[in-house]
């Protein structure tokens, strides 16, 4: 299944690479789309209407400041939707997490937090993976590579402190 990423201008495509990395690295199918709540709303509709039978199984939407397209899209679709709040602005994404947050009842979504498009990629891989075995391991080996990763820090912090320690 693929992972729809919608971002309401191209201005937030540096912010929302890190998802389409992380999918990447685990080898999830990523379409990647420009399409704004405001300024393109029929766009935004069609997309979401359309995503379940393209194949779609999350979609990620990244926007900021008054940040209506993840609870748009999910207005037009039952699939699960992640809103990844763009820093930007006066409000620094503040406003966009909240406008996240704070969906009516009955249409849900989830949301990471200001500027958490990596993370977004991991959890949408999360969501797959229960379908998925093979996206399942995948992600196992990644996570254990990460811990490997702490221990090597500790490793290098342990030496660093060498003799420092009662
Ligand atoms: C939002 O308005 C977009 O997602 C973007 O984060 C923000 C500013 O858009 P631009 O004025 O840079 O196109 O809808």
């Amino acid at each position: 299944m693929q992972v729809l990423i919608v971002m309401g201008s191209d201005s937030d495509i540096d912010q929302m690479l890190p998802a389409v990395d992380v999918l990447k690295e685990l080898e999830v199918p990523v379409r990647v789309v420009v399409a704004s709540a405001h300024r393109s709303p029929d766009r935004v509709v069609t997309l979401a209407r359309e995503a379940r039978g393209a194949g779609v199984g999350v979609v990620l939407a990244g926007a900021g400041g008054a940040a209506h397209l993840a609870g748009v899209i999910a207005a037009h679709t039952t699939l699960p939707v992640v809103a990844v709040p763009i820093a930007i602005g006066t409000l620094g994404g503040v406003d966009a997490l909240l406008s996240a947050v704070q969906m009516p009842g009955g249409v849900p979504i989830a949301s990471v937090g200001i500027g958490g498009a990596r993370n977004a990629g991991f959890f949408a891989a999360a969501i797959l993976s229960a379908s998925d075995p093979a996206l399942a391991s995948r992600l196992e080996a990644f996570r254990t590579k990460q811990a490997a990763k702490v221990a090597e820090a500790d490793a290098r912090v342990q030496t660093k402190l060498a003799g420092r320690q009662s």
